[in-house]
């Protein structure tokens, strides 16, 4: 962002956008955070000395046993693509060299070249501003079956350096090079600077790589000498906890907008390093998770063991659409969304049991209802039953997406669950006669946040199936989980010698009743696929069926683009599906030919492939022009 005209960029967005229905949201989203930062303020002021000393052994405590957990003996990689799909475009038709380029449309940039960033053009811009601030920026519409084909060229070379790497997106991975390195006696930067130039060999194409003990801060070191560099942070604790000193809290996967403003104008916390001098605040004002995450960061821990396989938590579809308070409309999308997450269930023989249906209204609210159901289903019909009558109860109701996500899941391939299937049958036709009856399901309500469930419901008992999985009520273990790829391995909440959350009660922020890093269950789904022996972090080109489901993979990774986030950061999240939200409204754009693009604007495609999708249906009813999402990333890169 050197040499950006921050000033007149911000200027120029604010003049375009100013009245929307996205500022609108924008405005409200922003006093919920200013009533947040109040609120724990006042939580801080009420601390008195001797609950400041109590928090100050509990972080002692807490930075002992995470520092006891500091693994040194592994080294990442985490490799990212320059300008990923621009530099596609690019390499397939070299005229657009040195153009200032877009990739995407009037509606929403994918990206942007570096010649186009230049002038302040980014991803998740709409393309008419885009426009403003560039009045030369030419625009190719993206084509993401040739993405995925230079990502799998570039996977067949992470194969080479580490048979298990972990991808994350298309143009994104994470590699375990300890062996590499041993077993051929070369330097982490050799072996850096070898994996590099075998990509643009095989591809054509740049990456960045950064180096170092574990996944987090890799991550954070590709981004240092980007486009085209690389960056190796020593495998020693001074120069991880030296490196941490200055960086900025916002730097860190899972460290959004609100997380940064609460931790800043709360706590003075800039840098990471700020973390552990505010640690005995940070343990009496946030839950245990939370704190425990914020102390990891300060400390430069992060996940060194290559994750595993983990079994899937819950499934779910979403679909976007202009908004409509047609009922009859809104109950053909049900339909159609009931179906697709019929058929994802059965195509992998998953049943669930807890359906919930989210909507997001015209106004950018998001509530969702969640029901029990009294058997494990699958079918679209008894999907049906069960979301029509969650639908109905909110009607009449303007909408702009709907979504159904079945959770409590069953695998109907194994072998134990054959007995619960015969009850199955009985419950079956239990549930077809009392349809309608005082034994129906149980709804839970929670609006105005992306809350799956409340504690009430995720405590209906299904102890039985929940056995050895991590319950929704049990928020407080979920960064503690071995697979977080920020966390330090090896540690659980059992092992934690404190219970913050009964010591004091100030750890609830008391807004809504809800406590400030309260878990949802947007955050239970665990979906992670292992393709051809490597664990692949899905995504909507390569492995999703249904390009519009989003999924929070091992509880923090986004199911379409591998962006981290940990739950508890429920808004950074629900601002982050609102970018795919716009992400695949542009999607759509691009099959649809009557798109707004001049042709002297769009740059002439010299193969062109028209991307298959069953998005294709719907590109008639997607008219208005998402601008969600943008100021985040905006402001985080201003
Ligand atoms: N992408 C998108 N919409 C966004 C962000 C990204 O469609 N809001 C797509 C286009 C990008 C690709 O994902 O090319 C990878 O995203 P990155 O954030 O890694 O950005 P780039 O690779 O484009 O640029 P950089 O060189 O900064 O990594
Ligand atoms: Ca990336
Ligand atoms: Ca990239």
């Amino acid at each position: 962002m050197e040499g950006v005209d921050k000033e007149k960029v911000q200027k120029v967005i604010y003049e375009m956008s100013k009245g929307s229905k996205y500022f609108e949201n924008e405005q409200r989203k922003e006093a919920i955070t200013k009533q947040k930062v109040e609120h724990l303020r006042a939580q801080r002021a009420k601390l008195t000395d001797n609950d400041i000393s109590h928090f100050q052994k509990v972080a002692e405590n807490k930075i002992l046993e995470l520092e006891a957990s500091r693994d040194l003996s592994k080294i990442w990689l985490h490799t990212d693509m320059d300008a990923f799909y621009a530099a596609v475009e690019i390499l397939e038709n070299p005229s657009l060299k040195g153009k200032p380029l877009a990739v995407g449309s009037m509606s929403m940039i994918a990206t942007a070249s570096y010649e186009a960033r230049k002038f302040g053009v980014r991803a998740a811009m709409p393309g008419f501003i885009g426009c403003r601030l560039c009045p030369d920026l030419v625009f190719v519409r993206p084509n993401f079956e040739r993405y995925s084909y230079y990502s799998e060229l570039t996977r067949k070379v992470f194969q080479r350096y580490d048979p298990n790497f972990v991808a994350t997106s298309l143009d994104e991975a994470y590699l375990n090079i300890t062996k590499v390195c041993i077993d051929r006696g070369i330097t982490v930067e050799e072996a850096a600077t070898e994996l590099r130039s075998a990509i643009h060999q095989e591809t054509g194409l740049t990456c960045s790589a950064g180096v170092a003990p574990n996944r987090m801060i890799a991550k954070v070191c590709s981004d240092i000498n980007k486009p085209n560099g690389q960056f190796v942070l020593p495998n020693d604790r001074e120069a991880v906890t030296t490196f941490v000193s200055t960086l900025p809290i916002r730097k860190i996967g899972g460290i959004g907008k609100v997380t940064e403003q609460l931790l800043h104008q709360v706590l003075g916390i800039s840098t990471c390093q700020e973390m552990l001098q505010k640690a005995a605040f940070l343990c009496a004002l946030f839950s245990e998770s939370s704190a425990d995450f914020f102390l990891s960061v300060g400390l430069g821990l992060g996940g060194t063991d290559t994750p595993e396989h983990t079994q899937r938590k819950s499934m779910s579809c979403e679909r976007t659409f202009r908004a409509t308070d047609d009922c009859s409309l809104l109950f053909e999308k049900l339909d159609n969304l009931a179906e697709n997450l019929a058929d994802d269930m059965q195509k992998e023989c998953l049943k669930g049991r807890t359906l919930t249906l989210k909507l997001k209204t015209a106004s950018f609210e998001v509530r969702t209802r969640a029901t029990t159901t009294q058997n494990y289903i699958n079918s679209k019909e008894d999907i049906l039953i069960y979301a029509r009558k969650l639908l109905k109860a909110e009607l009449p109701l303007s909408l702009r997406l709907m979504g159904l996500r079945m959770s409590h899941l069953r695998d109907e391939k194994d072998s134990s669950a054959q007995t619960q299937k015969t009850l199955d049958i009985f419950f079956r036709s239990y549930d077809n006669t009392n349809d309608n009856g005082a034994n129906g399901p149980s709804i839970t309500n929670t609006s105005g946040g992306d809350n799956y469930y409340t504690n009430a419901l995720t405590e209906v008992n299904y102890v039985e199936h929940d056995a050895g999985t991590v319950d929704s009520t049990d928020h407080q273990s979920f960064f503690l989980l071995e697979e977080n790829l920020f966390v330090p391995e090896g540690r659980n909440s059992d092992r934690c010698s404190i219970d913050v959350s009964s010591s004091n009660p100030c750890i609830c922020d008391g807004l809504g009743g809800k406590e400030l890093d309260e878990d949802t269950s947007s955050s239970k789904g665990t979906d992670t696929v292992k393709f051809d022996g490597h664990l692949t972090i899905y995504n909507a080109t390569t492995s999703s069926s249904k390009p519009d489901q989003h999924l929070w993979i091992d509880d923090y990774i986004c199911s379409l683009c591998g962006f981290e986030l940990p739950p508890g950061f429920e808004e950074e999240r629900q601002e982050h599906s609102d970018f795919h939200l716009a992400e695949k409204l542009q999607q759509e754009e691009a099959v649809d030919s009557t798109g707004p693009l001049s042709k002297d604007r769009l740059a002439e495609r010299p193969c062109s492939t028209t991307p298959t999708s069953k998005k294709l249906k719907s590109s008639k009813e997607v008219k208005h022009i998402p601008i969600d999402a943008f100021f985040d990333k905006l402001n985080k890169n201003l």
